[in-house]
């Protein structure tokens, strides 16, 4: 498809904004994309000086013109928005309707010219004031033979000439003296030839002109200099704030307007990251992961998607006011942390679970294993061992980032753990003593029978005999190897008794 203009009346000869049609102009010319990349020109001058065919000439635009044979009247009602078309930048083209239109003079009324023309100046880069030769400082328009003087009259005169009126009207009108007009723009005044009869010439000097504005955001370029550039994305908006602003009469404080562009922008854009990053397809896979157990490398790939929608707004948010810009950061990143909490809460409590189950296990086995002295010391140092493996967990799930909230989280979770890993160890203990107690008991008995059997080497029957002995009994409470020795002397006497 041929590239499209997209030409439409941003605001209706009532005042009235077109947010549809600004819209529909941002989306289908893609021109949030553009950050600062784009320019704005807008033409304002008298009725039928030949506005639209000025701007048609440069931009290729599709302005409606005034048919020459028509007669001049009202042709451009409001404001005309377009894309210039083989124009790099983005470069954005306003036909705005005469200013001393016959027609609205004759309502009494020029408030919207002025506010047009307004509107102009605090929309656009550029701003083209149209005029024919024959009116500079002339309030009616020139008959043929003035034509030819004007004509006549070399360009650097016309230029002086005009230089002279700008330059009064400035300091008649401008609130600080001190400032010169130089202070806020850069006057360029440019004669072309005349339309009608040397319409070739015409053509080629406005042609030249068009060059001008490819590379015109370029250092060097027309507007190479200009200063506080908004991003593109933040047009519509500003758009419509400066026409409510001129509309309500009010004073046109561009800065505080900018600051306020910029906290809508940037909230929307952080609103747009947020609800992007609760909808991340990886995101969305770790949390149904999560229902089943841990996620390795959790922090790492939080961290990844935390990052990626961060730099998104940091992309996306570029030009607007820095200070602006930090603070709605900040808040982004606060409530995607709170977004993503609960996951990184679950993960705690899966390392919590499998290490103590872990250490349950490894309980158990200790158990068979390692009876004998040093049971309470492989205890405590399986407790420690399994710590250790769940700090390194919890080092694995943790973002980049250091939280307080999240490491008094993390810290919480640790503190259950530990309590349950020591009463699991004092339980584990505690019953480790009864069954050694058991066991001794057991091995008292035993002992007594493989003693008698071995020393004194009687039957079975013999020794089964001996533990009934109520001598045997009486020894029970006594230690181990008293009790044996003694037995082991009743198995001797016995034993003697018996030889
Ligand atoms: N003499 C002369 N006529 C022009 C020039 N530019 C445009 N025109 C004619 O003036 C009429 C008004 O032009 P238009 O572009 O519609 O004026 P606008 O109302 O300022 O947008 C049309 O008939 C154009 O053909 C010019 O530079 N010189
Ligand atoms: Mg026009």
């Amino acid at each position: 498809m041929a590239e499209d203009c997209c030409g439409f009346q941003l605001i209706s000869g009532d005042g009235v904004l077109n947010v549809k049609g600004l819209e529909n102009f941002t989306r289908t010319t893609n021109l949030a994309q553009r950050r600062p990349s784009y320019a704005v020109v807008a033409v304002i001058g008298p009725q039928s000086s030949g506005k639209s065919t000025l701007l048609n000439k440069l931009f290729r635009t599709d302005f409606w013109m005034m048919d020459a044979h028509e007669g001049r009247r009202q042709t451009t009602q409001g404001i005309w928005m377009g894309k210039g078309i083989g124009i790099e930048p983005f470069t954005i083209a306003m036909d705005v309707e005469g200013s001393d239109s016959g027609e609205r003079a004759q309502e009494g009324t020029t408030t919207f010219e002025k506010q047009s023309a307004l509107f102009a100046l605090a929309i656009a880069d550029i701003v083209i004031i149209n005029m024919w030769c024959q009116d500079i400082g002339r309030e009616h328009a020139a008959s043929r033979p003035l034509l030819k003087t004007v004509f006549e009259t070399p360009l650097e005169r016309l230029q002086r000439d005009l230089r002279q009126d700008i330059d009064k009207i400035w300091a008649a009108a401008a609130k600080r003296k001190a400032q010169t007009l130089g202070d806020f723009f850069n006057v360029e005044i440019i004669a072309l030839p005349h339309y009608v009869h040397e319409k070739e010439r015409f053509n080629e000097q406005v042609d030249l002109q068009r060059q001008r504005f490819i590379d015109s955001i370029s250092p060097g370029g027309l507007v190479g200099d200009r200063k506080d550039v908004q991003p593109a994305s933040g047009f519509p908006l500003r758009v419509e704030q400066i026409w409510k602003t001129i509309k309500e009469n009010k004073d046109l404080d561009l800065p505080a307007l900018e600051v306020m562009v910029a906290t809508f922008r940037c909230g929307q854009i952080a609103k747009e990251k947020l609800s992007r990053l609760k909808l991340d397809e990886t995101w969305l896979a770790i949390n149904e992961d999560l229902k089943s157990g841990p996620v390795s490398e959790f922090g790492k790939k939080l961290s990844n998607i935390l990052e990626n929608y961060l730099s998104q707004y940091d992309m996306e948010t570029m030009g607007y006011e820095e200070r602006i810009r930090k603070d709605r950061r900040q808040r982004l990143e606060t409530e995607a942390l709170e977004a993503v909490y609960p996951a990184y809460a679950a993960m705690l409590q899966h390392l919590r679970s499998i290490a103590l189950k872990s250490f349950k296990t490894k309980l158990e086995k200790t158990v068979t294993e390692k009876r004998g002295d040093g049971f309470k010391a492989f205890v405590d140092s399986c407790g420690r061992s399994i710590m250790l493996e769940f700090k390194k967990g919890c080092e694995d799930a943790t973002i980049k980032k250091r939280v307080s909230g999240w490491v008094a989280g993390e810290a919480n979770v640790k503190e259950t753990l530990q309590l349950e890993i020591e009463n699991l160890k004092s339980d584990k203990k505690a019953e480790y003593e009864a069954e050694g107690k058991k066991i001794k008991n057991e091995k008292i008995k035993k002992g007594v029978t493989t003693s008698v059997g071995v020393v004194a080497g009687v039957t079975v029957g013999a020794a089964l005999t001996l533990v009934s002995d109520p001598v045997t009994a009486a020894a029970t409470g006594l230690g181990v190897s008293a009790a044996t020795i003694q037995l082991i002397d009743v198995g001797r006497d016995i034993v003697r008794r018996r030889s």
